[in-house]
C-alpha cells in the first residue's frame, strides 16, 4: 500500500488530495473524497462566509474524517472565508492564486494545518519559512490558474527548497504519475481533474462530458495579459478570448468583462456557449467515470505496482 508521511501528518488513509475547484469541489464531492480514504477540499472561491460555513457543516454531517477548504484569495471574500474556517476549526486550508503568507499566522494559531498551493521556489520557501505544514507545487499543466512551471521541473527543486512535505499537483491522473511524482520527491499528490468526472461531483454534465471527450491539446492559457493566466479547454469562447488578448484594440476591461463569470456559467450552468471550461492537460486520459473511491483506490494500486517494479531499471 502506498503510505507517506503525509498519511501520518493529516490523518489520510492515501497520500491523495482533492483540489479545491473553484465552483465545483462542494462538501458532497470532498466528503466522498475523505471518506474514501484522501483528503477532500470545500472550494471556498467566491462563497461569502456563510455559504462557506453551510458546507463545512455540510461535510461535517457527511464525514468524520479529515476535510480541508481552499481559499482563492483572489476572492472578495478573503476576510469571511478565513474567519469561518478558523471558527469551524477545519483540519486544512490551502490557499491558491496569491501569496498565503499575510494569512497564516491566524490560520495557524486556529490550529489548522496550512498547505498553500505554490506555483514557484520562492513562495514555497516563504510559507515555510512562516510555519507551512506542507506545500503543493503546482505545475501548469493543471486546470485553472496556472504558474509558469512544469510540475516536471518544479517538484523537485521545491523538494531541494524546503524541509516542509512537498505535494505534487499538475498533469496527475493515474498511477504513473503518482509513481512519478513520489520518485521526483513529492510525498503525495493533489489531483483535480480526474475527480471533475466522479460521480460524487456536482459539476454540470456537460462539463464532465467535454473533460471526458477531451483530447490532450485541447486546453488552452487565456488571461496572460490580465496577470492571471488560465487552462480551460479550447471552446468558441476561450478561443475568441485568446485571439481578443492578442488585439491591442481590445481593452483589458472589455476582457475582465468577457471572463466575468465564466467559469461558474460552465460549472453551474454547463453553458457550452459562454462557459469557461476548466481543467488540467491531463484531461486528455480522463476517459472513464468513477467513484471518488474507486479513482483513489486505482491510482495509489497502480503507483505501488509500478514502484514495486522500478528495480527493472537498475542491472
Ligand atoms: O488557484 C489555483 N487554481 C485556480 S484558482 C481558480 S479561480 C479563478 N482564477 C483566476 C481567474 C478566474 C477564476 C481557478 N483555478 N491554483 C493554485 C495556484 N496558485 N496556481 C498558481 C498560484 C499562485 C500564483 C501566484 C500562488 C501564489 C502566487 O503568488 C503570487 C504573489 O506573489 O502574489
Amino acid at each position: 500500500m502506498i503510505n507517506s508521511v503525509l498519511c501520518d501528518i493529516l490523518g489520510i488513509t492515501y497520500p491523495v488530495i482533492q483540489g479545491g475547484m473553484a465552483w465545483i469541489a462542494d462538501a458532497d464531492l470532498a466528503s466522498a473524497v475523505s471518506n474514501a480514504g484522501g483528503l477532500g477540499m470545500i472550494a471556498a472561491m467566491n462563497s461569502n462566509g456563510e455559504q462557506i460555513r453551510e458546507q463545512i457543516l455540510k461535510a461535517k454531517e457527511k464525514t468524520d474524517r479529515p476535510f480541508g477548504v481552499n481559499i482563492m484569495l483572489m476572492s472578495p471574500f478573503v476576510e469571511e472565508a478565513l474567519q469561518v474556517v478558523c471558527e469551524e476549526k477545519v483540519a486544512v486550508v490551502s490557499t491558491g492564486a496569491g501569496n498565503p503568507v499575510p494569512y497564516m499566522d491566524r490560520l495557524l494559531e486556529a490550529g489548522i494545518k496550512v498547505i498553500p498551493v505554490v506555483p514557484s521556489t520562492a513562495i514555497a520557501k516563504m510559507a515555510a519559512r512562516k510555519g507551512a505544514t506542507a506545500v503543493v507545487a503546482e505545475g501548469g499543466e493543471s486546470g485553472g490558474h496556472v504558474g509558469d512551471l512544469t510540475t516536471m521541473t518544479m517538484v523537485p527543486q521545491v523538494v531541494d527548497a524546503v524541509d516542509i512535505p512537498v505535494i505534487a499537483a499538475g498533469g496527475i491522473g493515474d498511477g504513473r504519475g503518482m509513481a512519478a511524482a513520489l520518485m521526483l520527491g513529492a510525498c503525495g499528490v493533489q489531483m483535480g481533474t480526474r475527480f471533475l468526472v466522479a460521480d460524487e461531483c456536482n459539476v454540470h454534465e456537460n462539463y464532465k462530458e467535454k473533460v471526458l471527450k477531451a483530447k490532450d491539446i485541447e486546453t488552452i492559457v487565456t488571461g496572460k495579459r490580465l496577470g492571471h493566466p488560465v487552462r480551460s479547454l479550447k471552446t468558441p469562447f476561450s478561443k475568441e478570448f485568446f485571439k481578443k488578448e492578442y488585439d491591442s484594440s481590445v481593452s483589458n476591461e472589455e476582457l475582465e468583462k468577457m471572463g466575468a463569470g465564466s467559469l461558474r456559467m460552465a460549472a453551474v450552468n454547463g453553458d457550452i456557449e459562454h462557459g469557461s471550461f476548466m481543467c488540467g492537460q491531463i484531461a486528455g486520459m480522463v476517459n472513464k467515470r468513477n467513484t471518488c473511491s474507486e479513482i483513489i483506490r486505482e491510482v495509489c494500486s497502480e503507483a505501488e505496482e509500478i514502484l514495486r517494479n522500478s528495480a527493472k531499471w537498475v542491472k
